[in-house]
């Protein structure tokens, strides 16, 4: 028998590790000669996961031969048909466009809207070919949508980008604090971890505040249901408690921080009456929670979408680190801010510069010495990186508009469904006059607005890296061919960079080689990697970092349990953390007369974001088989609407059509949409048909989890929705443990 391959799950920010078996031969077709199917399992070996999966990292084999773009596609305009063309064809449509663009727009016309599904190695050709060769920093990722407020906050209060905690603080916290985050849906080996620990050990507390009643909040020990958008109110109200109480760590303020007085002078205005009725909260609840802050030797507070979605998201995320500060609740075992990371490799793009203002190695773009010392590294003239940061996916859509731009290329994500204000965002999107979309299946949503279709080849089919939530880095190996002529994301950016000119900085053969040059330059950056390379991954396993060259063999290989910031030296210049004196702003668009209701969106635990892989499971499908708004039984009893009824969900910018789920789980006055359901797997249910595009001034992310909206009943629901049936609000999280091998 073969041997497993070993790998890393390509779903979420946890990063399990996977082992991946061959189980069947699949019969040739026309377009591909016989192949085997592969089945996958937890890899028992690995650090982060310890053998545990979840249902979609334990499916996720059996989307890989569905529906795959097998062929370069191209056509004139979007009425068009696509036609097949070779990949000749297709690079030469490329950078004739780039060739044409940089004489016409200059190189700010181009844009590039990457992924956190990208390999390291593929973030870094692309920050080299974008950045660096064509000199714009118009490199966006989806990870705006995801993370950019937790970077913009950990790089505001410590100086430099970088969760500080690691898994093993799960298992020896005291206190759990989650807030906006859905664990046990979103995380759900990581939450098995600390939901472990927290069932063996009574003295332990798990404290979730979220506006809806989710399968982490019903293991709680508190749950506060805090009307959405009040985080600031909520944190600042604790952090008075804190304060009145004497609930502080005078050796660390004094020793390690800096701002602590501004930060008092704001508390005063959050007394607990006060911050209770603001939030929607019992004063008990909200002293409860102090006082297991107060009390805890060790506090881990988890976050992810509901702090970061925010149009205060950074604000939100350094309020939750004030409190860390306060009470130095950080750099020691079950301590610390631990911003659980979205995607697969957010992490790793965050690493090699992914998004329009930062650049490799933890460098920003705004910084002179940075841009100077990448320049040289990359043999390029001084000045070729441009000065300013970059547009962000939301200023590109803008820039469509105002026909700003000539090139726009999308890789590994799907905006047609992701993006907010989507009614404006496709008009925007069939403004562009070239559009290269490439993607690892076909259809998707995006294949609508774009002229060239590039195929991709994906997880397992190419080799390269990944860096989960606790910076551990794991080596993705391919385990079989590309189907079709699809190829790799790096090797397609380093080709069309070879054609531009630049062939000896992309004469890269391997993505080892890639890798080799990416981690030489974070040599003595906060994310020092040079110490790890494809070789030491594939023969040591999965590398925690900071792993610089020094390191020995040994100790890469066997800790896993590093720490940021364990002597209170932080990354800014003077060493310090900053306080940050922020109060609650609110939500960008509250409701009002017309538009009563906050809709809150997010994701359930089978699907992962716009169904590309999981939309093709039967499994997943039979689970979750179709969209719905969830409501609150008095809030449904006043309108008056049954469950199972039909609604029309709108707000200021367009709608939705969904059956109603009558629950409880959710507060009076809010309601939910999973944000899944895209074009393609149903009619009107797209949730971001009624976001709105208001940012995050610093972070520049989309508050995705709040905007206005009316609920209307309708009469006759779609004829083919009414034999399905509605979701069960039932726990989930079953958890398949690796069988023995
Ligand atoms: N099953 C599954 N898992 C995934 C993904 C997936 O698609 N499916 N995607 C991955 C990715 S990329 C990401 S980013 C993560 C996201 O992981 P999470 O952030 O856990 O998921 P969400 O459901 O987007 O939102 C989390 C919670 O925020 C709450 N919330 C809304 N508004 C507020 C507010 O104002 N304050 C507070 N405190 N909470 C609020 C929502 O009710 C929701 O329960 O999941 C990752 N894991
Ligand atoms: N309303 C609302 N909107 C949201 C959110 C929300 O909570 N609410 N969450 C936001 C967040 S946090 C995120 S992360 C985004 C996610 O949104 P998207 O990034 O749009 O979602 P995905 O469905 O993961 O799209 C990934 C695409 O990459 C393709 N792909 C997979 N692997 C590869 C590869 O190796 N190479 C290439 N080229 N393609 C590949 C897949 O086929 C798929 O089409 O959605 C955001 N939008
Ligand atoms: S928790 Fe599930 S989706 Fe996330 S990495 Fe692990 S197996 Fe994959
Ligand atoms: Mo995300």
């Amino acid at each position: 028998m073969t041997d497993p391959a070993k790998t890393l799950c390509p779903y979420c920010g946890v990063g399990c590790g996977l082992e991946v078996v061959p189980v069947a031969q699949r019969p040739a077709n026309a377009d591909q000669p016989g192949q085997p199917q592969w089945q996958a399992r937890g890899d028992r070996g690995h650090p982060s996961s310890q053998g545990m999966v979840c249902v979609k990292g334990a499916t996720v084999a059996e989307s890989i031969d569905r529906d795959r773009l097998l062929h370069p596609m191209l056509r004139a305009s979007l009425d068009d048909p696509f036609e097949p063309v070779s990949w000749e064809v297709a690079l030469d449509a490329i950078v004739n466009r780039i060739q044409a663009v940089r004489q016409t727009l200059g190189p700010d016309g181009i844009c590039v809207y990457g992924s956190g599904q990208f390999q390291t190695e593929d973030y870094y050709v692309a920050q080299k070919l974008v950045k660096g060769c064509l000199g714009t920093n118009n490199f966006d990722a989806n990870s705006r949508l995801c993370m950019s407020s937790a970077v913009a906050g950990y790089i505001h209060s410590f100086g430099a980008d970088g969760p500080p905690c690691c898994y093993a603080d799960l298992e020896t916290t005291d206190c759990a604090f989650l807030i906006g985050t859905n664990a046990a849906e979103c995380h759900p080996i990581a939450f098995n971890r600390l939901r472990k620990h927290h069932k063996r050990n009574a003295n332990v507390k798990l404290i979730v505040v979220d506006p809806r009643r989710t399968d982490t909040a019903k293991v709680a020990d508190l749950h506060l249901a805090i009307r959405p958008g009040s985080d600031i109110t909520l944190l600042n109200g604790i952090g008075h408690l804190l304060l009145r109480w004497g609930a502080l760590t005078p050796e660390f303020i004094d020793g390690h921080t800096q701002g602590f007085a501004a930060y008092t002078e704001v508390l005063r205005h959050y007394p607990p009456e006060v911050v209770a009725e603001r939030c929607g909260i019992a004063v008990a609840d909200l002293e409860t929670t102090a006082r297991i802050w107060a009390d805890a030797k060790a506090v881990l507070s988890l976050w992810s979408m509901g702090l970061n979605q925010s149009s205060e998201g950074t604000a939100k995320v350094r309020a939750l680190i004030n409190l860390h500060l306060m009470t130095g609740q950080l750099g020691r075992p079950g301590a610390g801010p631990f911003s659980l990371t979205g995607q697969p490799n957010a992490m790793g793009g965050r690493e090699a510069g992914g998004l329009s203002h930062i650049l490799p190695g933890y460098r920003l773009v705004k910084e002179a010495e940075h841009r100077r010392q990448v320049e040289q590294f990359w043999g390029l003239p001084t000045g070729q990186i441009a000065a300013k940061p970059g547009l962000s996916v939301g200023e590109m859509m803008l820039a469509l508009e105002r026909q700003q731009v000539g090139l726009l290329w999308i890789a590994a994500t799907n905006p047609a469904v992701s993006l907010p204000d989507l009614n404006r965002t496709k008009a925007a999107l069939r403004q562009s006059p070239f559009t290269v979309y490439q993607d690892a299946y076909y259809p998707t949503e995006t294949a609508a607005f774009a002229h060239l279709l590039l195929p991709a080849a994906q997880w397992g089919e190419k080799t390269g890296t990944m860096t989960n939530s606790e910076r551990v880095i794991t080596l993705c190996p391919a385990f079989r061919p590309p189907p079709g002529e699809a190829r790799p994301d790096w090797e397609i950016f380093a080709e069309v960079g070879r054609r531009l000119g630049f062939a000896q900085q992309f004469a890269f053969t391997t993505s080892a080689e890639v890798h080799r040059e990416f981690a030489q330059l974070t040599q003595g950056r906060p994310c020092d990697m040079t110490g790890v390379s494809h070789a030491r991954l594939a023969t040591l396993g999965p590398i925690q970092w900071p792993c610089p060259d020094s390191e020995t063999p040994d100790t890469a290989a066997t800790k896993h349990d590093k720490r940021l910031y364990t002597d209170g030296t932080f990354a800014t210049a003077d060493g310090r953390a900053r306080f940050a004196p922020v109060h609650e702003k609110g939500l960008a668009e509250p409701p009002d007369e017309r538009y009563p209701f906050v809709l809150t969106t997010g994701r359930l635990y089978g699907h992962w974001h716009t169904q590309t892989r999981t939309g093709r499971i039967e499994k997943i499908q039979k689970m979750h088989p179709q969209p719905f708004l969830e409501m609150h039984p008095r809030d449904a009893e006043q309108m008056p609407i049954e469950e199972g009824a039909w609604v029309e969900v709108r707000s200021q910018r367009g709608l939705a059509r969904l059956p109603v789920l009558v629950t409880l789980n959710i507060r009076r006055g809010t309601l939910f949409v999973p944000m899944h359901w895209g074009s393609l797997w149903a009619d009107d249910a797209e949730c971001n048909a009624l976001t709105h595009s208001e940012v995050c001034p610093i972070s520049g992310q989309p508050e995705l989890k709040a905007c206005a909206v009316q609920v209307v009943p309708v009469a006759h629901p779609p004829l083919d929705s009414t034999t399905q049936a509605l979701p069960q609000a039932t726990e989930s999280s079953i958890l398949s443990a690796a069988p023995t091998s």
